[in-house]
């Protein structure tokens, strides 16, 4: 049977990481799956897309809106998967979204009757995130966190590795607990522990199509969801007499700009992606989770280059203009430093509450 899943979740969280290594591993072992990635950019090729894409990832993306308000196009795109011989697909949400249980399983199941089995709706979250729900910690992005899970059939605590094991069972219960409606899963995408879990739960669950009782006119839900800006820019850097390591150029460009933020005020920036890559196809990848903490290494370059296509992909709590002056700093402060020739191909950057 066709399934379809959703995979909501915070930014950061690990969705287009466990997309990849789920469709990867349930391909052969279960049947054979792909994964959509969505995002707001518009009609550029945008991080999650491309680095699924050089990860070898049977993939697409939907851009400029999210699957929310483009059923059709949605629906378009399962059914050339299905046609293709998958018989799961997964589409992740843009990562501050709540309401696609409604949007997209109510209004797949009323738009398309019949048409797709819709799977366990899955919601990703990650140690940090459970802490500051568990613990009441201050941060404006809480009610994101929430209402996300609430909106849950299947709750899946990535980045396991992270945790001690009582830490992970003290996690989970506490998930179980306080949102009772939902199968609470532990996972770990990077190290693929917790895979056929995922994999049976998807394969032989049922959405529940239930209605949460999310208030979406509580103020703190919306300040939070606000305050958030999208940014999206493509660009070539170009080195012309000797290779360089573009690892460190990815990290020491995160790392600048994490220290842009903080000194410009502005603490609170979910999720900012460094994506660069080879005419040859070798990708490195860095990312931000929030000022206060280390840089991922997320990918490495394999081997020395020369020419690099870079994609930075942002949410951060920061006004759009403030926002584009911090990136082009840090990115001509680092080429700079590296002796690269930076070449801007787009940018956009727009405010969600706008
Ligand atoms: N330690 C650890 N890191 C992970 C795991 N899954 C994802 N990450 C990292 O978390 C960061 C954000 O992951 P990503 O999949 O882009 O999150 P998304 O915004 O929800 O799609 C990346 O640096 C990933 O490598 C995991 O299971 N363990
Ligand atoms: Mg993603």
């Amino acid at each position: 049977m066709n399934k379809f899943a959703v995979f909501s979740g915070f930014l950061g969280a690990g969705k287009t990481t466990a997309m990849m290594t789920l469709t990867a591993y349930y391909t052969g072992r279960h049947g054979r799956a792909a994964m959509i990635s969505n995002d707001l950019g518009h009609g550029v090729t945008l991080a999650d897309d491309r680095q699924a894409k050089l990860a070898g990832c049977r993939c697409a993306q939907i851009t400029d809106e999210c699957i929310c308000f483009v059923r059709d196009e949605l629906a378009a795109r399962l059914t050339a998967f299905y046609a293709d011989g998958c018989d799961l697909v997964l589409s992740d949400i843009p990562g501050f979204g709540v309401g696609a249980l409604e949007h997209v399983y109510h209004g797949l199941t009323a738009d398309y009757p019949g048409r797709f089995s819709l799977a366990p709706f899955t919601v990703l979250t990650e140690p940090r995130s459970v802490d500051i729900l568990r613990r009441s910690l201050p941060d404006d992005m809480a009610p994101i966190l929430r209402a996300q899970l609430m909106e849950a059939d299947l709750i899946v605590l990535n980045k396991c590795d992270l945790l001690p094991d009582a830490e992970q069972q003290t996690q989970l219960s506490w998930l179980r607990e306080h949102f009772p409606q939902a199968q609470v899963l532990g996972l770990s995408a990077r190290t693929g522990e917790g895979l056929e879990a995922l994999s049976l739960a998807l394969k032989n669950g049922a959405a529940s199509l239930r209605h949460p009782e999310i208030d979406y006119e509580n103020a703190a839900l919306i300040r939070a969801m606000d305050s958030l800006s999208e940014y999206y820019l493509q660009g070539h850097l170009t080195v012309c007499c000797n290779d360089f390591d573009g690892t460190a150029f990815l990290t020491a460009l995160a790392e600048r700009l994490r220290d842009g933020f903080a000194a410009g005020g502005f603490p609170t920036v979910p999720h900012f992606k460094l994506l660069a890559w080879t005419p040859e196809g070798d990708y490195g990848k860095t990312d931000l989770l929030g000022v206060d903490r280390p840089v991922e290494l997320t990918h490495r370059f394999a081997r020395p280059c020369t020419q690099l296509a870079l994609i930075l992909n942002a949410s951060a709590a920061c006004p759009a203009a403030p926002l584009k002056a911090l990136v082009r700093e840090a990115v001509s402060a680092v080429s700079a430093k590296y002796q690269l020739e930076f070449m801007l191909f787009k940018e956009e950057c727009f405010n969600l509450g706008e």
